[in-house]
């Protein structure tokens, strides 16, 4: 085996003025690290099935983290897409996304079933995902449209389905709230993966000047630390509405705010 000099074993890429791309990468990669630190410290300010609601959040960014960690320095010293990595992280991240879902239902009758479909749905648009970005390129538009499947399926899921059902029926003001900013996300901010994919050579918009790296980073911050920040503030407006309930609300200046 050869030796590599110790830079090469360290993987340290250069990261050079102007390189918004490479930027993005390191921000994105403490972003996240920030991220995951404060949903596993704030665990002890909220009640109940919350506190595994936040360390579901916590374990989304964490994991995204160290995928960042690596995508970098990918990224740094060949000048490609890391979407290896990428993928990697998307199979564990997005259906612990779905698990969300379930968590916030589950006390109102949520079935695990219901997380399984949103699950094999998620596996599902990440498998052709990847085979139409990574292992056969020059079909990625058909690909694509499979893929798309898997996510039509979740919004189905959470718009009209199971999940809507019963955040529905639970009367629960935070809960229906978290629900439908949850699904905004998945709505709006998931859309932001096929514009990046749609980039590819070959693909609907490789006629833009815009880089499918850029795009997925972007998306990932809004993503994954947006959705984990909105399970959070349900989490802490649950938990407080449970401790103030025996109290006269009017009495407490911040209760009124
Ligand atoms: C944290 C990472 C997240 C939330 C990733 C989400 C990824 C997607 C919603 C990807 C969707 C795709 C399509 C709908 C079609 C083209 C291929 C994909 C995989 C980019």
């Amino acid at each position: 085996m050869e030796t590599l000099p110790f830079s090469t074993l360290l993987l340290v890429g250069e990261l050079r003025p102007g390189d918004v791309i490479g930027f993005t990468f390191f921000t994105g990669y403490m972003a996240m690290f920030a991220a995951s630190i404060f949903f596993f410290l704030e665990r002890s300010q909220v009640e109940g099935h919350w506190k595994t609601s936040l360390t579901i959040s916590g374990l989304i960014t964490m994991i995204a983290a160290v995928h960042y960690f690596y995508m970098r320095d990918q990224y740094l010293a060949s000048g490609q897409s890391p979407t290896e990595f990428r993928y990697i992280d998307w199979t564990l991240t997005v259906p612990l996304m779905c698990v969300e879902f379930y968590m916030i239902i589950k006390p109102f009758g949520g079935k695990v079933s219901t997380m399984w479909k949103l699950i094999a749905y998620s596996v599902w648009m990440l498998v052709f995902g990847y085979v139409g970005e990574s292992l056969d390129r020059p079909s990625s538009a058909l690909w694509g449209a499979v893929s798309t499947l898997g996510y039509v399926g979740i919004l189905y899921e959470i718009y009209l389905g199971d999940v809507k059902k019963i955040a529905v029926a639970s009367n629960d003001a935070s809960t229906l709230k978290a629900v439908s900013l949850l699904r905004w996300f998945v709505l709006v901010g998931w859309a932001i993966y096929p514009i990046g994919y749609m980039l590819i050579p070959g693909g609907l918009l490789s006629g833009l000047s815009l880089n499918i790296d850029l795009v997925y980073n972007i998306g990932d911050a809004i993503n994954k630390i947006g959705f984990g920040l909105v399970v959070y503030s349900a989490a802490v407006a649950n938990s407080q509405a449970h401790h103030e309930a025996p109290v006269q609300q009017s009495q407490s200046p911040v209760g009124q705010l």
